[in-house]
C-alpha cells in the first residue's frame, strides 16, 4: 500500500491525508476483540496496574504528570476518563479513556498490525522515511456519551525532535461528528510549532511542563469524518483536534507514533526517552544500511 505522488503531495500541503482502507473490518473487529481481552486480563489480574487519569482536555497537563505516567512510555497502562467529582467513582469503575505506551510491542496481535505490518513500511517508504520506529501506540476510547474532547495541540507539542514524526490513526468504528472525529486546521502544519511540554526535575520523578501556551482559531477547523479501517496520517506539525463523545456510540481509534531516526535528535526534554527496551522507539526498518 504505497501512497501515490498524488497523496504525497496532499499530505505536504495539508498536513494530513486520509487512506481508505488500511485495515479491513475482520482487522477492525480483532483489534476491538483484543482491547477486551486485555482489559478483562486486567481486571482479573492479581497484580491490577494502579490506573491514572487521563484529560486531554485541559492544557496545563498537570494530571498527565504522574510517576504513573511518565514510566508507561515501554509499557501497557491503563487511563481512566478524568470525571467531575459529581460523577466520580473508584479509578477502576471509570469509563477507559486510553491504554498506552507499547501496545506495539506486548501484544502480538497490535503489534502485527502495527510494527510488522507490511502496510505500515510501505506508507513510510512512500513519505521518505529511512530509519523509522514507532515512538508510542495507543487505543484511545471515546465511550459514547463520557468520552472527553482533545484540546487543539500538534503532536510535535509532546514529541519533540528535529527529524519529522508522522502519526497513524485508525478509527475502529466510523468517526463522524457527533461521535467525535477528528478536526483539522489544513496547512497548519507550515507554521513552526509554538507550544512544547517539556521534562522538568521536579521531587523525585520528572514532571512536564507547557512553554508557551497557544491560542487556536476554531472557525479555522474541519471535520474529518471517516469509515472504520480508513487511516489518517497526521504530520507533527499539523494542529488537529477531536470534541466530546455526546452521541449513543463509541468511537474507538488505535493509533502509533512514528519518528525518523536518520540524521534526527530526539530532545532530551521530551517526556518519551528511550529506555533500552526492545518496547522503546522499536524499530520498524532501516534503509541507511
Ligand atoms: O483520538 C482522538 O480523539 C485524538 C487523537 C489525537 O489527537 C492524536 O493522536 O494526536
Amino acid at each position: 500500500m504505497s501512497l501515490n505522488q498524488q497523496q504525497v503531495n496532499q499530505f505536504n500541503s495539508q498536513g494530513f491525508l486520509v487512506v481508505p482502507n488500511f485495515y479491513s473490518p475482520e482487522q477492525c473487529k480483532l483489534l476491538k476483540a483484543e482491547i477486551h481481552r486485555i482489559i478483562e486480563d486486567e481486571k482479573n489480574s492479581t497484580h491490577q496496574s494502579e490506573g491514572a487519569t487521563f484529560n486531554a482536555e485541559v492544557e496545563d497537563g498537570k494530571q498527565n504528570t504522574e510517576k504513573y505516567f511518565m514510566e508507561s512510555g515501554d509499557k501497557i497502562r491503563f487511563f481512566y476518563e478524568d470525571l467531575s467529582e459529581k460523577e466520580s467513582c473508584e479509578l477502576q469503575d471509570r469509563p477507559l479513556n486510553k491504554i498506552a505506551h507499547a501496545l506495539h510491542w506486548h501484544n502480538n496481535v497490535f503489534k502485527q498490525l502495527s510494527l510488522d505490518y507490511n502496510k505500515t513500511s510501505s506508507i513510510l517508504r512512500s513519505l521518505g522515511y529511512v530509519k523509522p520506529s514507532i515512538c508510542q501506540s495507543m487505543y484511545i476510547f471515546k465511550r459514547e456519551k463520557v468520552g472527553g474532547a482533545v484540546r487543539p495541540h500538534a503532536d510535535g507539542t509532546f514529541l519533540m525532535t528535529s527529524g519529522p514524526v508522522v502519526g497513524l490513526w485508525m478509527p475502529l468504528e466510523d468517526a463522524t461528528v457527533t461521535n467525535g472525529c477528528l478536526w483539522f486546521e489544513p496547512g497548519s502544519h507550515r507554521n513552526e510549532i509554538q507550544s512544547f511540554y517539556e521534562r522538568t526535575e521536579e521531587s523525585n520523578f520528572k514532571t512536564m511542563k507547557l512553554r508557551n501556551p497557544q491560542q487556536y482559531d476554531d472557525s479555522k477547523f474541519v471535520p474529518c469524518e471517516v469509515k472504520a479501517g480508513d487511516l489518517v496520517l497526521i504530520d507533527k506539525a499539523v494542529i488537529h483536534k477531536s470534541e466530546k463523545n455526546t452521541s449513543e456510540k463509541p468511537r474507538d481509534a488505535f493509533t502509533f507514533h512514528v519518528n525518523e531516526n536518520y540524521n534526527a535528535d530526539w530532545s532530551k526534554l521530551n517526556w518519551l526517552q528511550p529506555t533500552g527496551s526492545p518496547a522503546s522507539f522499536s524499530k520498524i526498518y532501516d534503509d541507511s544500511i
